[in-house]
């Protein structure tokens, strides 16, 4: 589904601003589509849950609903008209005035609505949205809706960050001929000193369909007709890590001479390979520095916010980070048409995080089996296929984009995990031959215990000796991760990547003594891992968890949430982040 974009012959309305707003409790019997009752207000793009000084309201389960009057612009005659949400946390609904148009799960991928016949151009609508963050063990990620002792409905999510739910990115009405381009693929290679752009444009109606290549500077450096074809680019700029060197790909449907449709993609040249145990781009090693990240701030919650993304990107590129994972989710596609233009490598994740019924936020709990049908079965199969058909459909143009992550520590020591994953694993790969494919695995697979992982291109580890496990013995977690290392690189001879390490931190807490929880432990955490890293010849990165303190549920062991950010939640520096800044400034790619 292409983004929503202002082209010779398309136009756009934001939508973001001030909703009116209710929980389904406010509603009553009323039916939601008339005039909400309850005077609030929310911001879009924003979570709802820390909007309100409202516990009910933030941890409220069920649905929410956003209502605001829509115009049509009266030039859109002749054209079709949609409404397009770029996330609904984690089901939407959109109704145009009482007409249902559009309904989706999965909350971090967009969905639209062709509203064409219910509302002329130049007419005005209400627009209702409805969305509701009930997670089951049969949506991803899954969850488990409970009720407590007083009757409270209370939604338990097996992912350690925050349930935040409502319309955190952008909300638009656009518009599109009736003959449009409704997809475009291009995937990259190069011969010598030029780039060959293969293209396939999905165009609805029968008229032709050209192409041009244009550069940063306008200039047109390439061309073809027809709906797919492979386009040479001489002397291609490549995009590389660190060096965001952009093409467009103009796309148009045309009649003669005129332009009935034009959209313009971005896109970059470059080459991803996995040889051996190394990961290649544009046939040069490459060494992942950086960050596990999450949508996390104070008041927005996950909303998508241009500034702290530009502010994100500068401290990454202050402290030396050239990559990191969207962990736990797909994030707003402005970051990643960002890492684009910013040149920073992105290992792009599906919401498909705590399929593994015995742990929670890295600590064991039940003794549950995860692969069973009253837990991970078909159903969730059929969810998590779809989520991954999602993300592939909606990012596979990113440049940045370097490797597919299905899934964040699955259970994939336990029975059945092979036959739910080796179905995902091969539709992965169909949907996207040109990148690699991950899962991010957890502790309890090990080389030897782990059932899916002669199926994945790299391995991708996330590890806490000398957290969860070791706490406060860091020289018998080095011997611990040494060897566990060893192990993964003699069975599989594949790419390693820690995808996360890291250790809980109190910004401001200092002891001589260095005692977990400390900015001092934090630091001889992460240098006991690098020590490690250095001496392991199969190691191609290192995401430390996490680029920032970020929230999550209530728990014993969290302190007003994770506390594992080399960042506080406001991104202010620990300690660790000097310690990082001089390892990766000087190691950078040149590893
Ligand atoms: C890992 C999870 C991550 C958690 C982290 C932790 O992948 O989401 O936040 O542990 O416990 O298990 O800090």
């Amino acid at each position: 589904m292409l983004k929503p974009k202002m082209t010779p012959t398309r136009e756009l309305v934001n939508l973001d601003g001030l909703w009116a707003f209710a929980t389904d409790a406010m509603v009553g019997d009323a039916p939601w589509t008339a005039p909400l009752p309850s005077g609030l207000e929310a911001a879009v793009p924003a979570s709802y849950n820390d909007l309100f000084i409202d516990p009910e309201i933030r941890d409220h389960v069920g649905w929410v609903w956003y209502q605001r009057t829509v115009r049509v612009p009266r030039g859109w005659d002749g054209e079709r008209v949609f409404v397009r949400l770029d996330s609904a946390t984690h089901h939407g609904r959109v109704y145009v005035d009482e007409a249902l148009v559009a309904e989706h799960s999965g909350g971090y991928t967009p969905f639209e609505a062709d509203i064409t016949e219910l509302v002329p151009a130049g007419a005005e609508f209400r627009l209702t949205i409805g969305v509701s963050n009930e997670l089951t063990n049969e949506t991803i990620p899954p969850g488990e809706l409970t009720v407590d002792d007083l009757g409270v409905r209370r939604q338990r999510v097996r992912a350690d960050f925050y349930n935040y739910s409502g319309i955190a990115r952008s909300v638009w009405l656009h518009s599109v001929p009736v003959d449009r381009i409704e997809d475009i693929t291009v995937t990259t290679t190069v011969e010598g000193s030029a780039g060959v752009v293969t293209y396939q444009v999905d165009a609805t109606g029968t008229r032709d369909v050209r192409v041009r290549i244009v550069d940063e500077s306008g200039a047109q450096v390439g061309e073809a007709t027809g709906a797919s074809g492979q386009v040479p680019i001489p002397d291609v700029v490549l995009w590389q890590p660190g060096e965001g060197s952009l093409y467009d790909l103009v796309a148009e449907i045309v009649d003669g001479d005129a332009v009935i449709d034009q959209y313009p993609l971005p896109f970059g040249v470059r080459t991803i390979e996995v040889r051996g145990s190394e990961f290649l781009i544009n046939g040069r090693p490459f060494y992942f520095t950086g960050f596990g990240k999450h949508e996390d701030s104070l008041v927005r919650g996950k909303g998508h916010d241009d500034a702290y993304l530009v502010h994100d990107f500068q401290l990454m590129g202050w402290i030396g980070a050239n990559s990191f994972r969207t962990s736990h989710y797909p994030y707003a596609e402005e970051v990643l048409e960002y890492a684009d233009r910013q040149g920073i490598v992105v290992i792009n994740e599906t919401a498909a995080v705590g399929l593994h019924y015995s742990i929670a936020a890295g600590i064991t709990g039940e003794n549950r089996r995860t692969f069973a049908p009253d837990a991970i079965n078909g159903k969730t199969q059929a969810a998590h296929a779809e989520a991954i058909r999602e993300l592939i459909d909606r990012d596979k143009n990113h440049p940045s984009v370097v490797m597919w992550a299905i899934a964040n520590e699955p259970a994939t020591h336990e029975d059945g995990a092979r036959e739910y994953f080796e179905p995902l694993i091969r539709l992965t790969k169909e949907l996207d031959p040109t990148r690699p494919v991950t899962s991010v695995n957890m502790f309890m697979s090990t080389p030897e215990t782990d059932q899916v992982a002669d199926l994945l291109d790299v391995m991708c580890l996330n590890r806490y000796y000398g957290w969860y496990e070791n706490t406060a013995n860091l020289a018998v977690a080095e011997i611990r991760l040494e060897a566990e290392l060893r192990g993964w690189a003699e069975k599989y001879g594949r790419p390693i990547l820690m995808t996360e390490y890291g250790a809980d931190t109190l910004a401001g807490l200092h002891s001589i003594f260095a005692p977990p929880w400390s900015e001092e432990y934090q630091v001889q955490l992460l240098e006991m891992y690098h020590r490690v890293f250095d001496r392991v010849p199969e190691f191609v990165g290192e995401h430390v968890w996490n680029f920032a303190d970020f929230q999550t549920s209530a728990a014993i062991f969290r302190v007003d949430g994770n506390k594992k950010g080399v960042f506080t939640r406001d991104r202010r520096p620990k300690s660790a982040a000097h310690v990082l800044r001089q390892r990766w400034t000087q190691v950078g790619n040149d590893k």
